[in-house]
């Protein structure tokens, strides 16, 4: 299957407006979706992706959530006058309806399903649905917030009953809490729920005290309800993708779903009059790279909220072209979390603790009360502080940011080299290196002088000469991304880092699996080591080092996975490279798909350029690999099971040791920063 995107849109939906006076739903207007539409076409994604027709809902599709009295309610709405809508309105909060909206209803529903239809039979891989009205809010008998139709809800439920899922996970990045989610499936532990939302102790809408991080499911469902409240305005991106890395992520590889739908809400972005929040529009392409990687890719996002007509379309677009696969914007100066942040992202590790085994073994430091039991000044902190509501100088709306760059992809995604003779057959889509083209002579000859006197074998020399082809390909930008077998992945990576910090890299990550000796330490910071290995090196570590040595076999896979998601993950967004060189050694006993996990994940920095340097692997871990450089979905993991309490310890001193340079790595309020 080609990779695809499906958009879904109608412009009817853009047809019912607010009829009268209400400065709470003031902002919810029809060009929501035209200047979303309209961006998406003038950057030619809307025409990249495969253009669904909406469809209506059945009853049936309704009931799955609502009751049949508030659907028959809703029903007539189309038949009142101004003063029955204005009366009907009322029953509910902060919401308002319109003869056409029950219709406009319908049809966000049916384009959510339409979405779900086409990505489950694989007609699709990924894409989105730009809908009104939104549904996070809406329960089982009442509209609220915007929200008349729950329709994500409905497509969970919908997904589990007409397809082979068994676990869905649903990410709310829309900054308001969608307790009408979060009651729909509160008992249900097939339907994990994740929200963050700006919460302030309570005292923002919908001021509901079960949207703490401390309302974490009930009965069978206990633990499968993890609410990340904000308690601060001002979250950056540094925020969210600490969230994602120590919260999210974590749970979501544990969980290991089978479908995932994303309550994509852009009120969370930078300028919103409602989130008054800091998050560039480019901090969606991220959020949704590191999603793509569960459920093989199987990814439905559904317009939730989104009010500034600026920061709505770029992060509509920024979504939209990670989706159709589209290399990562870079995502420079990364730092750690805010205090307010950091506690928060502590305080709901530390409610999990008991339901995650990736939050089993963290410090449990006691739990701080409830947000909303407490009343503490927060100002004061250093660095990042956020404003207190009220103080904020300018009205979001007044905010500037500038606009997010192209993202051009190269023409060729993946090129590969294999051992010299090895006629290997070439992944589908994948360009073979020429081994005679005119730049890989020249290479040679240079590396011939070079090497003359430490290198003779051929072999070697060819497989060097394919290294630095293949850099000099993604330089180029000709490629964006390679993958070379070689016969010692040492001597590879070390010219490769050599060849790329002269010319490709300012910073070069790399990330080496196996026991192979890694290059001498540059000592300069230009390099950022990361090695799975089985023995710890001895001596003095370097705050550019990262040893990672796990129990080998089956049990460390969900090391393996814990490792790359809460430290080389954070490490390599905040490092901030130009290049990720991945190696695998012989013999690193590591499984094929937690090392797929690694390489399309570590896709989402560098703008996706990567070098897989690969000694003496299997068949299957090659095609393995080619593949996630390709971007085709990882195959699911599965449930990562345990992690067992030896190689949480060494994650967790790793992190200790190294989260002072590295704030992104934190994931507790450091004990000075205690009041
Ligand atoms: C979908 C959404 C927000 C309602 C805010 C009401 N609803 N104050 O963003
Ligand atoms: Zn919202």
């Amino acid at each position: 299957m080609a990779a695809r995107t499906a958009l879904v849109y109608d412009e009817e939906m853009t047809r019912y407006k607010l009829l009268w006076v209400d400065p709470a739903c003031k902002v919810e207007v029809p060009e929501r979706l035209t200047v979303s539409y309209a961006a998406l076409k003038a950057r030619g994604l809307a025409a990249r992706c495969v253009a669904l027709p909406v469809r209506g809902a059945t009853d049936e599709d309704v009931l799955l959530v609502h009751s049949e009295e508030y659907l028959e309610a809703v029903k007539q709405t189309p038949h009142m006058d101004l003063e029955g809508l204005m009366k009907f309105t009322q029953q509910y909060g902060d919401v308002y309806f319109h003869p056409n909206i029950y219709h406009c209803a319908t049809l966000a529903i049916g384009a959510t399903l339409q979405l779900v239809d086409s990505v489950m039979t694989g007609k699709v891989r990924n894409g989105m649905a730009l809908v009104r009205p939104p549904g996070h809010h809406s329960q089982r008998s009442a509209a609220n917030g915007f929200c008349v139709f729950n329709n994500v809800a409905i497509a969970a439920l919908y997904a589990k009953k007409h397809y082979d899922v068994k676990r869905v996970l649903i990410v709310d990045w829309d900054i308001h809490h969608g307790q009408g989610v979060q009651y729909c499936f509160e008992e249900d532990p097939s339907v994990l729920y994740f929200s963050w939302h700006r919460y302030e102790h309570q005292s923002f809408w919908p001021n509901l005290q079960e949207s703490d991080y401390d309302t974490v499911g009930k009965g069978k469902g206990l633990g499968f309800n993890i609410n990340l409240p904000w308690n601060k305005v001002g979250m950056n991106n540094s925020d969210y993708l600490s969230a994602f890395f120590h919260v999210l992520l974590p749970v979501a590889y544990e969980f290991s779903p089978d479908l995932v739908f994303v309550s994509a809400g852009f009120d969370s972005a930078i300028g919103d009059p409602e989130g008054h929040m800091c998050a560039t529009p480019d901090v969606f392409a991220h959020l949704t790279h590191l999603l793509m990687s569960l459920a093989g890719g199987k990814l439905c996002a559904v317009l939730e909220g989104g009010y500034n007509l600026t920061s709505l379309p770029q992060s509509v677009c920024q979504t939209v072209q990670t989706l159709l696969g589209d290399p990562t914007p870079e995502m420079s100066g990364l730092d750690r979390p805010c205090l307010s942040a950091l506690e928060s992202i502590q305080n709901v590790r530390a409610a999990h603790h008991q339901y995650w085994s990736c939050f089993r073994h963290t410090a449990v430091v006691p739990v701080r009360e409830p947000s909303t039991k407490r009343c503490r000044s927060e100002g004061g902190e250093d660095g990042g502080e956020k404003r207190e509501e009220g103080e904020a100088e300018d009205k979001p709306e007044d905010l500037v940011w500038p606009e997010p760059l192209s993202r051009p992809a190269p023409a060729v995604r993946t090129a590969v080299a294999f051992l010299p003779g090895v006629r290997s057959s070439v992944p589908q889509g994948c360009q073979r290196l020429e081994e005679t083209s005119p730049a890989s002579a020249a290479i040679s000859e240079e590396l011939r002088d070079q090497l003359a006197k430490d290198v003779k074998d051929e072999k070697i020399l060819q497989c060097l000469t394919n290294v630095l082809s293949l850099l000099d390909k993604v330089e180029k930008k000709e490629v964006r991304n390679g993958l070379a077998v070689v016969s010692d992945v040492s001597l590879a990576a070390t010219f490769a880092l050599r060849h790329a910090l002269s010319s490709t890299a300012h910073r070069v990550l790399l990330v080496l699996v196996g026991d192979a000796e890694p290059p001498a330490d540059s000592g300069d910071g230009r390099v950022f080591l990361v090695q799975f290995c089985s023995k710890e090196p001895e001596g003095q570590k370097s705050l550019y080092y990262l040893p990672v040595c796990l129990k080998k076999g089956p049990a460390g896979r969900c090391g393996f996975v814990h490792a790359v998601l809460g430290l080389v993950l954070p490490l390599a967004y905040q490092y901030s490279p130009g290049l990720v060189l991945v190696a695998l050694a012989e013999g690193s006993g590591v499984d094929v798909a937690a090392w797929a996990q690694l390489t399309s994940l570590l896709q989402g920095v560098a703008q996706g350029r990567m070098l897989t340097l690969m000694q003496g692997c299997e068949e299957d871990t090659l095609r393995a690999t080619a593949a996630s450089l390709m971007g085709e979905p990882t195959s699911a993991l599965g449930p990562t099971g345990t992690l067992i309490p030896e190689d949480a310890r060494v994650l967790e001193r790793e992190r200790k040791r190294l989260q002072g340079r590295w704030g992104l790595l934190q994931t507790a309020v450091a004990a000075q920063d205690k009041n």
